[in-house]
């Protein structure tokens, strides 16, 4: 058996350009028991966007393993550490079991009655004495379709605010926003199949291997094997994905737009350009063509501080590559000019016209395990199934739909993203912020703003969890939820496969699914429709579902041609999955046409510069016939920059930890693999600052400190990198640290998808003595 903390792509399975993918079943199971002796219940992963198929593993009603399906198209039966061992969060003996209320300054033990009781009181005082914009969510992309789709509803058509977003703002607003741009609407264009046929696989800002362990097992697995792909990296460390790159570039963080520019540069002067797929399927080639004409290699690898002759070669591979799979994430998302940057690597793919075919598609990933389902049902503040509300006639279906009147759904403007919302909580005019699945006193950038926000007493703030974190710590009503595995519904990965997860063990306490809060919530306030029937008409997950295919059908993401029993034994389906399509469908736009037509698509676009909206009008003149938009944009550089003696600061990820440790930090075998924090510095720059690998230091920017050990090398000079997961620690004598990465980010955010810029602020950093008794 291999270990898989030491080796957490386990055994290579080399394949060959075209082949399938070898199977490999990976298997987890606690106590010596053995696959006979427990039930198991099919799920999917989790702890990332990969969708890997699952099985639970349950002995006397609490979860023991896991299991790797292979029949499931993603996994083909392989499973990532996080997911072989994350569950023992389920067991936790600190769980949230009943609801919590804040009782002269404290929280207490509660019970259901109280505490919804609260929430609605709260909710109907604000609605008499201000109206529905004094009341906001932040949820997630942890939760469940049926669950975001009753809170889209909720907030859309009951209460009727606009203030709904998920912390997708923070992980894949920007992929959204990239795919609005060029496509006209969200929704990936490749499949992980592409991988399977790929002769260049081009990575940017995207360290598959610790993030999507099982999707870089498959490139892995094509490396070992004949024909295999050449790969391109862009990141500026040297990650196992740079380790094992034809070319790795290492810009200075905040310069993407520029790299990007001088990539499509060299492919547009050299002429490696399909002038056919142009023609027939985009416009904006002349404006593009324009645009990157002043970013030659010399100067690029000015702004970037990259070799001009590893640009020209990057180009190349990319120019002549004749399948060639491209995949975007953080690197680009949380970064200075992310939309403009992301789509960049849309624009190379479509002049290449390397769209729609076997190997040749864009991943614009979603790091979360159901972002994409907050993104489709409408819980980041969008209208439902991809609706456009600049388009009157979106908002009537809808009206529609639910049996309401069309202006009680707020389509005024965009709704409020997530970094607005505090704003507004921050300045006073929302005075309630529900909270589900996420944990912004650790994940949002500037911690000790954020903790003020949250913590003020003219907010009322719910948090609804598994376990009491930091941010259930500042809140009035604590909801204890259940966990997957203790509650059934869909989830839709990077590349449209959707997967059912099937409860396997009761919740435990009085924790709840995060659907029956939700529908709680409504029957509590009675949210009527027109007729005084009640608006949600559902009650438990099958019927919610139910009710979400009505609302996608026609859509893109159209799900009508599923059903809870065609999910249930077989692989995950991608949608769109109708009657036309009742397998489901493996790449968007292989036929050339898109979502973007003018009375079709989700969004006109923003300006990539300013985020300013495009008008219905000026869209329809600019892209009549519904093709791909090539939309174009100079760099500009970020307005925080490096002084002397500072450096960049970047932040992410480890492959062992998941975000904010409520799972990972719980299950012994990843906690002790990465029980720490710690922060990477080039050899050059510890030098410089006299810093040993394994020292501690401390790292300050403009908004705050924190204490890390050095790691030595692994990192371009210039660029510091600190993982993001550790929140607040209190040492063994009592003495705490802040450690968290988000103490020293900044408030600042991509103009087209408000993205926050987690990978690009500036710091200081030096020696510290180390004091903690426990040797950290
Ligand atoms: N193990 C693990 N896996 C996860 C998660 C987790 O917490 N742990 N979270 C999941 C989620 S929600 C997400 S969003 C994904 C994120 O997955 P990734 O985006 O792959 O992960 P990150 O570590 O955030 O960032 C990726 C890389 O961006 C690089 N980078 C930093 N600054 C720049 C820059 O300016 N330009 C470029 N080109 N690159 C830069 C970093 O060095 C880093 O290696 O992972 C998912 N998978
Ligand atoms: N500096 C820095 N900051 C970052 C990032 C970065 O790269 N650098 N990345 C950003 C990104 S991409 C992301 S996605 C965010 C992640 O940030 P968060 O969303 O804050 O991270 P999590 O720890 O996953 O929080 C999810 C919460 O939901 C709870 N939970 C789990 N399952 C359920 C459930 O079924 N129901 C309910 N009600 N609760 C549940 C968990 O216990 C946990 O408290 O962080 C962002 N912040
Ligand atoms: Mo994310």
């Amino acid at each position: 058996m291999t270990d898989r903390i030491a080796e957490p792509w386990g055994a290579r399975t080399p394949y060959a350009a075209g082949q399938r993918w070898p199977d490999r079943v990976d298997t987890e199971l606690s106590d010596g028991l053995g696959a006979d002796e427990v039930d198991w219940t099919q799920s999917a992963a989790v702890l990332h966007s990969n969708g890997d198929g699952i099985d639970i593993a349950a002995h006397d009603g609490r979860i023991v393993g896991v299991r790797g399906r292979s029949v499931d198209r993603v996994n083909h039966g392989r499973v990532d550490p996080k997911d072989l061992f994350g569950w023992q969060a389920n067991n936790s003996p600190d769980r949230l079991t009943v609801p919590l209320v804040r009782d002269r300054g404290r929280l207490v033990e509660s019970d259901w009655d109280t505490a919804m009781n609260r929430i609605v009181s709260t909710t109907q005082a604000l609605l008499r004495d201000i109206g529905p914009s004094a009341i906001g969510f932040y949820t997630s992309g942890q939760l469940l379709l049926e669950e975001y789709y009753t809170l889209a509803v909720i907030a859309h058509a009951g209460l009727g605010t606009n203030h709904i977003d998920g912390n997708t703002r923070l992980c894949t607003a920007t992929a959204e926003w990239a795919l609005k741009e060029t496509f006209g609407c969200d929704g990936q264009p490749g499949s992980y199949t592409d991988v399977d046929h790929a002769d260049v696989i081009a990575l940017y800002g995207h360290n598959v291997a610790e993030t999507q362990t099982v999707l870089w097992s498959r490139m892995l697995d094509r490396l070992a094997g004949a024909d295999p792909p050449q790969l391109i990296c862009v990141d500026p460390r040297e990650t196992a994905v740079a380790k094992a790159a034809t070319v790795h570039l290492a810009p200075v963080p905040g310069t993407n737009l520029a790299l990007m520019n001088g990539l499509l540069h060299e492919v547009i002067a050299n002429d490696w350009v399909d002038h056919d797929y142009v023609a027939a399927h985009t416009v904006g080639y002349d404006e593009l063509a324009g645009c990157v004409a002043p970013y030659p290699p010399e100067r690029v690898a000015r702004i970037c501080d990259v070799p001009a002759g590893q640009l020209r070669r990057a180009a190349e591979i990319l120019g002549h590559a004749q399948r060639l799979l491209s995949t975007v994430l953080q690197g680009f998302y949380q970064s200075h000019q992310a939309t403009a940057a992301a789509v960049q690597v849309n624009n190379l793919n479509l002049i290449r016209g390397m769209l729609g075919r076997p190997g040749a598609g864009i991943l614009q990933m979603n790091g979360q395990p159901t972002a994409q389902n907050t993104r489709e049902c409408g819980a980041n503040g969008d209208l439902p199934a991809f609706r456009n509300w600049q388009n009157d006639e979106h908002v009537a279906e809808l009206a529609r739909l639910w049996n309401v009147d069309p202006a009680k759904i707020p389509h005024y403007s965009e709704h409020t993203h997530a970094m607005q919302m505090l704003r507004f909580a921050e300045q006073g005019s929302l005075r309630m912020l529900w909270v589900s699945a996420t944990n912004p006193a650790v994940s949002l950038p500037e911690l000790r703003r954020i903790r003020q926000i949250l913590g003020q007493s003219r907010l009322f703030l719910v948090v609804q969890d598994i376990f009491r974190t930091e941010t259930a710590e500042l809140a009035d009503v604590v909801l204890p939820a259940a966990a997957w595995g203790e509650k059934t519904g869909t989830f839709t990965n990077a590349d449209r496969t959707v997967h059912l997860s099937d409860k396997a063990v009761d919740p435990p306490g009085q924790a709840r699914p995060d659907l029956d809060i939700f529908c709680d919530y409504a029957q509590r306030m009675d949210f009527c429709d027109r007729d005084g029937a009640p608006l949600i008409s559902w009650k438990d997950p099958e019927s919610a579902f139910a009710a979400w295919q009505r609302c996608s059908a026609g859509r893109p993401c159209d799900y009508t041609g599923l059903s809870y029993e065609k999910l249930r034994g077989g692989s995950g389906i991608q949608w769109p999955c109708d009657a036309e399509h009742p397998d489901g469908t493996e790449r968007l736009y292989a036929d050339g046409a898109f979502f973007s037509k003018p009375d079709y698509c989700e969004s006109y676009g923003k300006d990539l510069v300013t985020g300013a909206a495009i008008g219905p009008t000026e869209y329809r003149a600019a892209n009549t016939d519904g093709k791909a938009v090539l939309r174009a944009a100079g760099y500009t550089p970020p307005h925080e920059l490096p002084g002397a003696g500072e450096l960049w600061l970047t932040t992410g990820r480890t492959v062992y930890q998941f975000h904010t440790r409520t799972k990972t930090g719980r299950a012994p075998q990843l906690n002790d693999a990465a029980p720490q924090v710690w922060v990477e510095l080039s050899a050059a720059d510890a030098q410089r600052c006299g810093i040993g690998d394994g020292d501690m230091a401390e790292i300050r920017s403009a908004r705050g400190s924190v204490y890390a050990r050095a790691r030595v090398g692994g990192i371009r000079d210039g660029v510091a990198f600190l993982p993001f997961h550790y929140g607040y620690w209190d040492a063994a004598d009592g003495a705490g640290h802040h450690r968290a990465a988000n103490e020293l980010t900044i408030t600042d955010w991509d103009p087209v998808s408000k993205q926050p810029l987690f990978k690009t602020s500036v710091a200081r950093i030096r020696k510290r003595a180390a004091t903690d008794p426990s040797g950290w």
